[in-house]
């Protein structure tokens, strides 16, 4: 254990204890680093990591990673500038059509995300975007959930990665094409509420592309230890800023090639 801060009681676990209620409890909470400046980006890996060895031991299966904050929509929007990895497990996937409980999540939000199996492992570091796409089986139109355990959604770097990246929920819809099919930079999506566009943009929103944005994730990890493996689920990051998920509303995603997924909150 690293980081203990003298003034106070926090360290690693208790960081993971903090984290962990807010989800299971379904409360908001003030970021961590304004209590415990001690929580670097290392030490807020490290509880990432923790968090999720919780959840497995919990029954939890890993199934992926989500990269955060890979497109410039959504690092104007959170005032962070710097992309940054979390996991998946099988707890936070969303079975086609079904119903967003939004009983289970504290304000969650939905954002469009180009969504990619991994049909070999894909372990950094050298890891370019040419060799990362490779490396993926499938391509697939998705969303994902986001659902930060932070008031607001207000906080710094250390903060959202030791939140696991504001991981809560991610689905796809019913196409899957292989990436030598299409172009992902121009993959184009246009984001509706309850009818209404309210948002668009293309797949060059993220890193240019969004197997860049999946070489970033393998090399990453890899300076941290892991490796992506075969079978595995990578979303990419919101191509386009988050939106508000209401009971009784309906965010649909149209993607041009990748068709169209449609979340309703409940
Ligand atoms: O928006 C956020 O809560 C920041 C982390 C996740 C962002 C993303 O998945 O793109
Ligand atoms: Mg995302």
């Amino acid at each position: 254990m690293t980081g203990t801060d003298a003034r106070t009681d926090w360290d690693l676990a208790r960081v993971v204890d903090e984290l962990a209620a807010a989800e299971a409890g379904r409360y908001d909470r003030t970021p961590i680093t304004e209590e415990f400046p001690g929580l670097d980006l290392a030490l807020a890996y490290e509880a990432q990591d923790e968090l999720i060895r919780r959840k497995v031991a919990a029954g939890q299966t890993i199934t992926g990673v989500k990269l955060g904050l890979t497109s410039r929509a959504k690092q104007r929007r959170m005032g962070i500038d710097a992309p940054l990895t979390g996991w998946l497990t099988d707890a936070m996937t969303l079975p086609a059509g079904a119903p967003v409980p939004l009983g289970e999540l504290i304000h969650p939000r939905v954002e469009p995300e180009i969504v990619f199996v991994l049909g070999e492992d894909l372990a950094g570091p050298g890891i370019t975007a040419a060799r990362a796409l490779r490396s993926v089986a499938s391509v697939h139109g998705g969303f994902e959930i986001i659902d930060s355990r932070y008031r607001d959604f207000r906080f710094t770097l250390p903060d959202v990665v030791a939140d696991n990246a504001s991981a809560a929920r991610w689905g796809s819809g019913p196409v899957a094409l292989s990436p030598a099919d299409l172009d992902l930079s121009l993959e184009a999506c246009l984001v509706e509420v309850d009818g209404e566009v309210v948002d668009t943009a293309t797949g060059a929103a993220v890193q240019g592309h969004p197997a860049e944005a999946l070489a970033l994730a393998a090399n990453s990890l890899a300076a941290r230890g892991h490796r992506l493996k075969a079978g595995w689920i990578v979303l990419t990051g919101g191509i386009t800023d988050a939106v508000f998920l209401r009971p009784g509303s309906t965010v649909s995603v149209h993607f041009s090639h990748l068709g169209t997924v449609t979340v309703t909150g409940a």
